[in-house]
């Protein structure tokens, strides 16, 4: 009986699954793309490890069942199986749009062009969507727009660094003038 309803799970996961947005994002990017972007598990959904619904316990199926339920946007959802990028995909988009995006998932790109930067690294969700980079990892993005994000964020170490190694520097040619101007007297 158990092993009924783990299948039966597994069969209504399945109906409800969109790889068609990995497929798109891996090949807009030319990045491996895998379930990690949107769902808790990379290996996706379906099995018994964690993040997986066959490890849910009642409350979290009871979460996973809410979250399905979440048919227009708005509605902030906590599905165990998704990760904070998966949740908040239903919450701006809600299942129904979701569903019809898998005919054109770059309907994701459009309606997460204001949705933000969930980890901060000065790459949008939605660019990270098509770059095919993990939005809930702010050390996975575009390398440039990582480096940038970077300078920003320690400009003020990185000026400091420059004005002591000036300092040094003109210390030092300083120095040897002197040596210099030293050793030409008598
Ligand atoms: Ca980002």
């Amino acid at each position: 009986m158990g092993r009924m309803i783990i299948a039966l799970v597994f069969a209504v996961t399945a109906l409800q699954a969109y790889p068609e947005f990995q497929k798109f994002s891996q090949t807009h990017s030319r990045r491996t793309v895998n379930c990690g972007m949107c769902h808790a598990s990379p290996e996706g959904p379906d099995g018994l490890s964690f993040g997986q619904v066959g490890s849910l316990d009642s409350v979290q199926m009871d979460l996973l069942k809410e979250a399905r339920r979440a048919q227009r946007p708005g509605m902030e959802v906590s599905n165990p199986i998704l990760n904070p990028f998966g949740n908040k995909l239903v919450q701006v988009m809600g299942v129904r749009l979701l569903v019809d995006a898998k005919k054109d998932p770059a309907m994701l790109h459009y309606y997460l062009k204001d949705a933000g930067d969930m980890d901060g690294d000065g790459v949008t969700d939605a660019q990270e969507f098509l770059d095919g980079t993990n939005p809930n990892n702010r050390h996975h993005g575009d390398p440039l727009a990582l480096l940038l994000t970077n300078v920003q964020h320690h400009f003020f170490e990185i000026v400091m660094i420059l004005l002591a190694t000036a300092a040094g520097m003109f210390g030092l040619s300083n120095l040897l003038l002197a040596f210099a101007a030293g050793g030409k007297k008598p």
